[in-house]
């Protein structure tokens, strides 16, 4: 995805209008957060109770994030939510929590609006209370100002008609008052009173002009701070080399656009042990997936020897973890030329399917090179996927005997790991089991509230299953909601004893 600018606007129009329309914003534009999927799934354990809790985070900052906590199996009798600083001292001394209310006709669903007052890395600490006693979950949320909200155009012209009539009439009212306070009735103002009323008038239009412009200028200012504070991406350039080998090196470099001081490139951490996860995407039929792990050389900068890889344009999504909690992706476009390219190795996965414009509606079964199936379980006709709800991506990994496979390993610490792909390449999300949150930011959480409130301990532990390597069941499900209608792809990537296997999917959502 390219990244758009959130520049303010600038500030055509007058600052009273602005003032008064602060009041009454409403969404303008369409929203495009980093990689276009900002809305945090998390799948864990409060006490006895499992939750699948979706965070939608405000767009702009203080603003209204909606969360909504399912529980599936239980009753409950009350749920609270409370936002803190993911670290510090925050996170110790949090506020009164909020209590959820549940969804009219679903009495397994909750839901809340809580206020993000200031941008940084957050959680959203969840209280259940049930028939089995009480339980807590804390689940990370990075509040980001992805953009400037906007006024519509039609408030704006209308604002400023207000604008112009209400500085007319004032005018007006100084210029009468002047020329005819004094009169008695019935008299005419004579021609030195029509004078002073026309230089009464042109002082008023001119200390008018300057209030509003001054007023502008203020609010510009106002909005020009508030732009430095707007989310941006980092920022991906990739080059090529052809070794003597015939292999191509890929080397990513990570530069900082310009946003938060606190970010820097020098800190990340490993997240499933890598520090960077690199999916690498043909486009745009996207039919050839790569998933790498680069080695960072100095800060900020990564390489990695290319597997076999057809030649042509590749969109490139690092993820990247930092010491802070943050999580982001970058993006760019790299063209590979034709080149050997070695296997994949160690965790690097390589697959290839169907181009995903082959498939204009929803694929239901992969067939892999090894004779088995990967088979996407429900999300039948009967239920069609809708933009922005929250549904589970279950898949069961079929053996070349047509049974359930009984040799499904952790890959990376988790039993599976899915790629949603948009075909325009405006969203791009990497989501576990556990749902969208990195181990790594996790592992912070857990590190850092310094309250007891464990982060979901059965997900912590998903994450050192790597070393032993138990069979998991052949069904692997991931929590997400497609952020908006189209047609999207979904790469499942997986361990079967010790080869990584890659599906292909295609997903219309309504
Ligand atoms: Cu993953």
């Amino acid at each position: 995805m390219r990244a758009r600018s959130f520049k303010p606007r600038p500030a055509a129009l007058p600052a009273a209008l602005v003032l008064i329309a602060t009041a009454l914003l409403v969404d303008g534009g369409v929203a495009s957060a980093h990689l276009g999927s900002p809305d945090v799934f998390f799948e864990g354990n409060a006490g006895p109770y499992p939750l699948l809790v979706t965070i939608r985070p405000p767009e702009v900052i203080p603003g209204v994030a909606v969360v909504d906590v399912q529980a599936p199996d239980d009753q409950l009798g009350l749920v609270t939510l409370v936002p803190t600083p993911l670290r510090g001292p925050g996170a110790v001394l949090p506020p009164t929590a909020d209590v959820a209310h549940a969804e009219v006709g679903d009495p397994h669903r909750f839901s809340a609006k809580l206020w993000f007052m200031a941008s940084g890395s957050w959680q959203v600490r969840v209280h259940v209370d049930g028939p089995r006693g009480a339980g807590d979950l804390a689940v990370p949320v990075p509040a980001l100002a992805l953009r400037t909200k906007t006024m519509q155009r039609g408030l704006g012209l209308g604002l400023a008609a207000l604008l112009a009539f209400l500085v007319a009439g004032m005018i007006s009212i100084v210029g009468a008052s002047v020329r005819d306070a004094a009169l008695e009735p019935g008299q005419q103002a004579d021609g030195q009173r029509r004078r002073r009323s026309r230089v009464a008038q042109t002082v008023a239009a001119a200390v008018l002009t300057a209030l509003v412009l001054g007023g502008a200028t203020w609010w510009g200012d106002e909005a020009s701070g508030y732009g430095q504070n707007v989310y941006k991406p980092l920022a991906l350039q990739a080059s090529t080399a052809v070794g003597g080998d015939g292999v191509i090196t890929l080397s990513l470099t990570l530069t900082d656009p310009g946003w938060a001081k606190s970010r820097r490139l020098d800190d990340l951490v490993p997240d499933h042990d890598h520090l960077m996860h690199l999916y690498v995407v043909r486009v745009p039929a996207m039919d050839v997936v790569a998933h790498l792990h680069p080695d960072q050389g100095q800060p900020g900068k990564f390489q990695r020897a290319l597997p076999a890889l057809p030649p042509g344009d590749y969109q490139l999504f690092a993820d990247i973890v930092h010491q802070t909690g943050l999580a982001e992706t970058a993006t760019t476009i790299v063209t590979l030329p034709a080149a050997k390219g070695g296997g994949p190795i160690g965790d690097d996965a390589l697959g290839t399917g169907r181009a995903l414009a082959a498939d204009a509606a929803t694929t239901r079964a992969f067939r892999m090179p090894d004779g088995g199936q990967v088979v996407w379980l429900g999300g039948d006709s009967a239920d069609p996927l809708r933009a922005g709800r929250t549904t589970w991506f279950r898949f069961r990994v079929d053996g070349a005997d047509g049974k359930p496979a009984t040799d499904v390993t952790p890959y990376m610490g988790m039993a599976g790991h899915a790629a949603f792909i948009k075909d325009d390449r405006s969203v791009f999300a990497h989501i576990h089991p556990s749902g969208s949150v990195s181990m790594a930011t996790l592992a912070l959480i857990e590190s850092g509230n310094g309250s007891g409130v464990s982060a979901d301990p059965h997900a912590a532990h998903k994450g050192h299953a790597g070393h032993h390597a138990a069979a998991l069941p052949p069904e692997i499900a991931f929590p997400y909601a497609c952020p908006k209608p189209g047609l999207y792809r979904i790469v499942v990537q997986f361990k079967r004893g010790d080869v990584i296997q890659t599906a292909f999917f295609s997903a219309r959502v309504d």
